[in-house]
């Protein structure tokens, strides 16, 4: 799949570190963020760590879809995502990607050279398809069950996998609807964004019947609570949970994993891949 000018190999594991440039994120506590503004160069020097790891996707996100988060405006978005993006284009011949699901910012986003639209709203908000319909660029569809501010509470599924195959389902003709061709399209089961630590453990064990889209499967659970309800463990003491978590869906059909993990999830990947394809 080529990524604006950068091809990945999706029969190989493919590893994407986050960059959160958000005053809030959950997993790095705002690490990038002095001053009410954004560090290029301190996320510069993170992408730079992450690409050293293996990385071959950067995800620079902008916008907190922690449950509860207040919404940002679009100009502060903008300002959060466009400098990083240039920047990390400009040093690395990575892939970027863009966690958002504003309109205008997919538009800038692509302009400033990202290969990836990475919306956890499935491109759901008004102008959202209309805008990563011409940037022609692929686009990551994520499951969620309500919207982030409230969709932890009391998350509810009559049959868990079928609902979620239902909304790709939806999501996936609104996209041929506005001429995003299918070959554009990966897929991610949303893990944490309404679902409980059932649902999530559920989610993980039956992956595998989401690969009869037969489209890329995403998966992101570095760091989640799906790790630290199941442990009793904190934010900074998730990384062999998430290992275990990344390695089980491997094996159950994930291309890519998304993580803030990258060295030690590159080595696990690449261990099980050994195994799986000897
Ligand atoms: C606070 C809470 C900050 C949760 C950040 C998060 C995913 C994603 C995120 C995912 C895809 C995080 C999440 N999660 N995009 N963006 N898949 N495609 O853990 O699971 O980074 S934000």
């Amino acid at each position: 799949m080529n990524f604006a000018g950068i091809e990945l190999d999706l029969k190989q594991p493919q590893v994407m570190g986050v960059v959160n440039v958000t005053p809030d994120s959950f997993s790095d506590g705002g690490s990038l963020y002095t001053n009410n503004s954004v560090s290029v160069a301190a996320a510069v020097d993170r992408a730079a760590v992450m690409v050293a790891e293996g990385a071959s996707i950067i995800d620079v996100g902008g916008e907190s879809t922690r449950p509860g988060a207040d919404a940002v405006s679009v100009e502060q978005e903008l300002s959060r995502v466009i400098p990083v993006i240039e920047a990390i284009r400009q040093r690395f011949a990575v892939a970027v990607s863009i966690d958002t699901s504003t309109p205008q910012v997919i538009t800038a986003a692509a302009q400033a050279g990202v290969g990836l639209i990475n919306d956890v709203r499935a491109l759901q908000r008004d102008g959202a398809l209309q805008a990563a319909a011409e940037t022609g660029l692929p686009i990551c569809l994520m499951h969620i069950k309500g919207e982030p501010k409230t969709m932890q509470q009391a998350p509810c599924y009559a049959d868990l996998v079928a609902e979620i195959r239902a909304y790709f389902e939806q999501r996936i003709k609104a996209c041929a609807a506005v001429k995003i061709s299918r070959e554009k399209l990966l897929l991610d089961p949303g893990f944490g964004f309404g679902k409980t630590l059932q649902h999530n453990l559920q989610l993980l064990k039956h992956m595998q019947q989401l690969t009869t889209f037969d489209l890329p499967l995403l998966v992101g659970m570095s760091r989640k609570s799906m790790i630290g309800n199941t442990l009793n463990k904190p934010v900074d003491e998730r990384l062999y949970g998430g290992l275990a978590v990344a390695v089980l869906a491997f094996e159950r059909g994930a291309n890519i994993v998304r993580t803030h993990d990258v060295g030690a999830t590159v080595d696990a990947l690449q261990m099980a891949q050994a195994v799986l394809h000897s």
